[in-house]
């Protein structure tokens, strides 16, 4: 970081917050204790709570990928993607997103309401915990900024400016590698369990590459509107707290930009599908992995449901009842495709998820062959797919047909089919 620029540590945080007299009437700095809870990827994240029990969060980007150090330097820019994310969500879909403080550009670092009394979404459903309503919150989410960022919302001229102002280019390049090509090529940041190296190199066929390489396409050229970018569990912040307004709100934007809505659907379709195959092979029965279905369709037809609310307000009514039918079920079919793509990225490529890693080896071996078999069918079949109940089927069908496996079963089972 530059000489200016404040990097944040748990000493410093309740004299940058004194200094910040916007925020006097939402924390007490005098009176603040300060957590680092940052686990993911790429930043540091504090959170500082004062004696009245008020919270607050900081978010900085650091000059590198934080799970990696400072060899793979990364613009700290990238806060200004995740605050126009802030700034979208706030906009268009404020229930379902945390209360947005601001940027302080300077100091790359945003501020945001403190969830604690929340979970990521991923750390509860590793626990096996349930959330009824969130797959439906996220759905509208999706929708209500689809539809407000879209040619559908804003005139096209607002459009072609918004889309530049937003453009992403080094997180993007991220995904396009790590999502896209990576998984599919030899490349040294690849890993798995050796036992499902054949299953691995089945991916590199020229059929799968192909279908990778226009989801690819897709990514970086359908500019449709503004997408989250990484909408996985750990995005996502879910309660079951009694009288809730909500059940989930997603956070950590900083991949947002002008895209196609389908990544975004596919990032939690496939997430929830890894979740579930956890749940599988953990044993946890049908009623978990239903809860689990049960969000993907909601998720779907809550996103579905809530464009068709919004459709008589499109600023242009050129765009007929007949494209919409046509734009949602090519939406679909992306969204099958994109799914497929992030659920094989996270058993193949660099920056796995803890539903996978923290088994024990033999059920991590059936789970991740599991995923990358329904990754390497959504792609390649996903037109047989045409509708939600359609995919949910066929991943409980693949559910049905996996061994829980216990430890030695599993270890015997590996070792007879090598
Ligand atoms: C180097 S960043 C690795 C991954 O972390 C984020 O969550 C994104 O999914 C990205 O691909
Ligand atoms: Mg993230």
């Amino acid at each position: 970081m530059s000489e200016n620029v404040t990097t944040l540590t748990i000493e410093t945080v309740p004299a940058y917050l004194a200094s910040r007299t916007d925020l006097r009437d939402v924390i007490d700095a005098g009176t603040v204790t300060v957590r680092e809870v940052g686990d993911g990827n790429l930043n540091l994240v504090f959170i500082a709570t004062d004696a009245e029990g008020r919270g607050l969060v900081l978010k900085q980007s650091l000059p590198y990928v934080r799970m990696v150090g400072e060899s793979w330097p990364l613009s700290q820019d990238r806060i200004l993607a995740e605050a126009r994310g802030y700034e979208v969500a706030s906009r268009h879909a404020p229930r379902f997103a945390p209360r947005y403080h601001g940027l302080d550009e300077p100091n790359h670092l945003i501020v945001l309401e403190d969830l604690s009394g929340w979970r990521v979404w991923r750390r509860a459903a590793n626990e096996g915990r349930v959330y009824p309503g969130a797959g439906r919150d996220l759905g509208e989410y999706v929708a209500r900024i689809f539809f407000g960022t879209s040619v559908f919302g804003l005139p096209a001229v607002d459009l072609h400016l918004a889309r530049a102002a937003s453009a992403n280019p080094e997180l993007c390049g991220i995904t396009e590698d790590l999502v896209f090509t990576e998984p599919y090529h030899e490349v040294d940041r690849n890993s798995w369990d050796e036992a499902i190296t054949d299953t691995v190199h089945s991916l590199r066929s020229e059929e799968i590459r192909s279908a990778a390489a226009l989801l690819k396409f897709k990514f970086v050229t359908a500019a449709q509107s503004y997408v989250h970018g990484d909408l996985h569990l750990g995005s996502v912040f879910v309660t079951d707290a009694p009288g809730r307004d909500v059940t989930a709100k997603a956070f950590d934007s900083e991949f947002g930009f002008y895209g196609p809505v389908a990544f975004d659907l596919g990032a939690l379709i496939g997430n929830l599908a890894i979740a579930a195959v956890r749940g599988r092979v953990l044993g946890r029965g049908t009623d978990y992995e239903e809860h689990l279905l049960k969000q993907i369709e909601e998720f779907w037809t809550s996103f579905t449901a809530t464009f068709d609310e919004l459709w008589p307000q499109r600023v242009d009514t050129s765009f007929t009842d007949g494209l919409r039918d046509t734009l949602i079920a090519e939406i679909w079919q992306d969204a099958i495709g994109f799914a497929a793509a992030k659920a094989i990225r996270r058993i193949v490529g660099m920056a796995k998820v803890t539903d996978i890693q923290t088994l024990d080896e033999p059920r991590r071996v059936v789970a991740a062959r599991a995923v990358l078999e329904i990754g390497r069918d959504w792609l390649l079949d996903r037109s047989r797919l045409v509708t939600v109940a359609d995919l949910t089927g066929a991943l409980r069908e693949k559910l049905a047909g996996l061994a829980v496996a216990t430890g030695e079963d599993a270890a015997v089972r590996e070792g007879s089919a090598a």
